[in-house]
């Protein structure tokens, strides 16, 4: 531990003084090493010189969803460096360049700086400052008067980002309201979450579960590693490709990782459950799979074996594009080294609105690999055991779920509010399964039905860059009685927003306990680095400090956080002293493997096995084995609107961090070198996207590349955007959002696919 501190102490120290322009001044410096130059000629370690002045606190990054553990090193007021926590099992010592762009995050300039209150119209973006005191009482009032003449669900409250737990969750269930909802799940993974369950009777949760120490063949559907660059993965992918695990990349696109592949399927976009069905008719009829695992292990062999007889590579072929011989090869390839061989579960996968099916392909066919439990599939993740803090039941309760809701947190049962309504996205009749639908809470704030939604707490969630239509979504917020918009930035939304509540960023705030279901379970810390800049406040206070004005006081006993966070560290024997001694991680022993569970099954389905066939979609009406449905085509001079992620960014929240923005300020739009040829547009040009409902974007850079297929195009998504505060994103490239007016639901997940509009590209006048 203490050769660890002095290292980074040491490091940190000259990043300081690489850093110029600190608070240090350069004579302060020099005396100092002078003094330390003394120090050590006296023979004493001048370590400790050093270690007064730079203080090491733990932290998760919170720059993505994925929450790599974080070693911090500050000086004074002031946050230098950010490195990954080596004993963290997903950093490993190691950051993606987003998680070191933390410190950038931090300081950048734009940051909301005080309360404030609108002065102006909604949309128009006038506020004046206010101080806390008369923000959080005018919100609690606002909040009271909709919950007494409506009903508490009445109030809607989306959030993101690692903080939304004291919102969307505590808060919401507290209050009352069912209608509390995480972009994470509806437009991101609630179908493979849904497919997972009813295949398998396990949620994913927030990590997807491959076995990669043992793995030996990888195939990936989208899922584009490396510009999707979660920092676990990316290393887990470059440590198998380095021991030499073979690779197949389906993509229309010639994606990052599509370079690293020994086999590149260029699909057709919305025809994987095809090439997936020829998957398995090569697997069953070659019988190229685990017969022993199927036997033990499944349900349905037979039913799918009958089912996928007409599905041969030549019937794929012909949907997908793909020759079937390529069908045919890469089967065998991935069946070479069952059972370590996974075709891994994507995460944004609400694609084209059959996406439930799809995954359940995907599923199905590592069920053939028999790589469920097994060393070098996929193995079963386990949830750290710690208490909740203890308090009465809540008014309601959760399930608001998402990318990082770990298996066994999110229920399948809906909550109903006090007043005994369903949640207002009307997920129990509608879907199956009732994933959070957060783009269906817009509509009750326009149309009033099934009850109306008077007013939205937005904590942490990009509004407008991230739920599709958002015209849609601003002609909501029009009619709502109250908006509360919680940020560190002045995003579009703000703009909106009745009351605005400047959040302290990750690194100057405590927060709850990380709870990882993992292979190796653990629990992570975030403890503040810095005092919060400005007037900012943490979000565990702001929920306190409204829950107390609202008469919610027996959800808030603990008077401090680290009251409530010592309270559930105390059910493990832990507190966060001795939680600081172990680096801020606790980890604590899983169950990957069959072996685990002796003679009991893995698998809680009803048949307490993999459910090939499922009796459940059987009886709500849906196909029980997977079929591929043909989706709608682009129409004439037309492409489907393909979009996906930069290594530097996350979604539409750091484009503005001086850092990250400095490496890639703009989008592109990736068109078809051919296809651009045609439309006399060469790389480099500036063109406007206009979609089929006659909504656009731009201008944006053209990327004129034989990497993508001719009958779409491509872009990063999170650029476009429109907000005078944002000095540096501000209209720069297009936004694939703006561009999506349209999606097509899943019945089963109740997910949003995105990947139905099309775009026609006018040249910049
Ligand atoms: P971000 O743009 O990261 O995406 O949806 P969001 O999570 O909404 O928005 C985060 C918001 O939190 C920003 O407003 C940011 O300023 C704010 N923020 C950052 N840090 C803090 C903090 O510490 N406290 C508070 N209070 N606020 C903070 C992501 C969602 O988007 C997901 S998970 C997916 S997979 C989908 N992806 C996607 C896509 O690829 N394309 C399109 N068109 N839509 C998408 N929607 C979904
Ligand atoms: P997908 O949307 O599944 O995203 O990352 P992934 O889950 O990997 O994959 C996008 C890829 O799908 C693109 O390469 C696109 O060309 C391809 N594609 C498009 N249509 C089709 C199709 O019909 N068939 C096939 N086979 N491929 C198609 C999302 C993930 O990224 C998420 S959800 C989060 S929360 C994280 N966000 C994030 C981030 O914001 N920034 C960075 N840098 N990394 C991130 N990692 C995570
Ligand atoms: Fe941070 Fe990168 Fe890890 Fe995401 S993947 S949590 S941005 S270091």
């Amino acid at each position: 531990m203490a050769r660890v501190q002095l290292q980074i102490s040491r490091r940190s120290f000259l990043k300081t003084a690489l850093a110029g322009g600190g608070s240090l001044a350069v004579t302060g410096r020099t005396l100092k090493r002078a003094l330390a130059a003394g120090l050590e000629k006296a023979g004493i370690d001048p370590a400790w010189f050093y270690r007064g002045q730079i203080k090491t606190t733990y932290n998760y990054c919170d720059m993505c969803p994925w929450r790599c553990g974080i070693v911090v090193q500050s000086v004074g007021d002031r946050v230098y460096k950010v490195d990954g926590n080596p004993e963290d099992p997903k950093s490993r010592g190691k950051l993606c360049a987003r998680g070191q762009g933390s410190v950038s995050f931090l300081y950048d300039p734009d940051r909301l700086r005080a309360p404030m209150v609108r002065t102006g119209a909604r949309g128009e973006g006038k506020f004046k400052e206010v101080a806390w005191t008369e923000a959080l009482d005018y919100a609690a009032d606002r909040l009271s008067a909709i919950a007494n003449q409506y009903g508490p669900e009445a109030v809607a409250i989306l959030g993101h980002t690692s903080g939304d737990f004291w919102f969307t969750d505590y808060f919401a269930q507290a209050f009352g309201t069912p209608n509390a909802a995480k972009p994470s799940s509806s437009l991101c993974t609630s179908p493979r979450e849904e497919a997972a369950k009813l295949t398998y009777g396990l949620a994913i949760g927030g990590h997807e579960p491959v076995d990669w120490d043992n793995l030996r063949c990888l195939t990936l559907i989208g899922s584009h590693i490396g510009e999707d660059a979660r920092n676990t993965v990316m290393q887990d992918f470059a440590a198998a490709w380095g021991r030499g695990a073979r690779v197949i990349v389906v993509d229309p696109r010639f994606s990052a990782v599509a370079a690293k592949a020994d086999y590149w399927l260029p699909i057709k976009p919305g025809t994987d459950t095809a090439l997936l069905l020829a998957w398995i008719y090569v697997l069953i009829a070659e019988e190229r799979y685990d017969r022993a695992f199927v036997d033990e292990w499944t349900e349905g062999f037979d039913r799918l074996q009958q089912h996928v007889q007409t599905y041969t590579p030549e019937w794929a072929a012909a949907i997908t594009d793909l020759s079937p011989d390529l069908i045919r090869t890469t089967a065998r390839v991935m069946a070479d080294t069952l059972p370590q061989s996974v075709i891994m579960p994507g995460r944004h996968v609400t694609w084209y609105g059959n996406d439930t099916q799809r995954m359940r392909a995907i599923y199905i066919i590592n069920a053939l690999f028999g790589a469920y439990g097994r060393a070098g599939g996929i193995y079963f993740s386990k949830a750290p055991y710690i208490e909740s803090y203890p308090h009465p039941p809540f008014a309601v309760a959760g399930s608001s779920g998402g990318c990082s809701a770990e298996p066994g947190e999110e229920s399948a049962e809906l909550p109903l509010g006090p007043s005994g309504k369903a949640r207002a996205d009307g997920a129990r009749t509608k879907f199956l399964r009732g994933a959070t639908a957060t783009q269906e809470l817009i509509e009750p704030m326009i149309t009033g039905k099934p009850y109306p939604i008077k007013g939205l707490i937005v904590y942490g969630m990009n509004l407008l860059n991230t739920i599709p239509d958002p015209e849609r979504t601003k002609q909501a917020l029009q009619q709502l009685d109250f908006v509360m918009v919680i940020d560190v930035l002045p995003q579009e939304h703000v703009a909106w927003a009745d009351v605005v509540l400047p959040e302290a960023t990750a690194l100057e705030r405590y927060d709850e306990l990380w709870t990882v279901a993992y292979k190796t379970p653990y629990i992570a810390m975030r403890e503040p680095a810095v005092a919060p800049l400005y007037d900012t406040q943490p979000a565990w206070w702001m929920a306190r400090e409204l829950g107390l004005r609202l008469g919610l006081d027996k959800y808030f006993k603990w008077e401090t956080v680290e009251e409530y966070l010592n309270t559930r560290l105390q059910s493990i024997g832990s507190s966060l002293d001795k939680l600081r001694e172990q680096q801020g991680i606790i980890l604590q022993k899983g169950k990957p493997y069959l072996e685990d569970f002796g003679d009991a099954s893995p698998f809680p389905t009803k048949s307490k096995k993999i459910e090939l066939y499922s009796e459940e979609l059987a009886l709500a009406g849906h196909d029980p084995l997977p079929k591929y449905e043909p989706v709608e085509e682009p129409p004439p001079g037309y492409f489907r609107l393909l979009y996906g992620r930069h290594p530097v960014h996350t979604f539409a929240k750091t484009q503005n961090t001086p850092l990250l923005n400095e490496l890639y300020p703009e989008n592109e739009v990736w068109v078809n070198e051919d296809v651009a040829t045609a439309h006399g547009i060469k790389e480099g040009d500036y063109v406007w996207l206009e979609n089929q409902d006659g909504r656009s974007s731009g201008p944006v850079k053209v990327k004129a590349t034989q990497r993508i297929r001719g009958d779409a195009v491509y872009m990063v998504h999170g650029f476009g955007q429109q907000s005078a505060g944002l000095s540096r994103a501000n209209g720069k490239g297009a936004s694939d959002t703006k561009l999506q007016s349209r999606y097509v639901l899943d019945p089963i997940s109740g997910g949003a696919g995105m990947r139905v509009n099309f775009v026609r590209l006018v040249k910049e006048a």
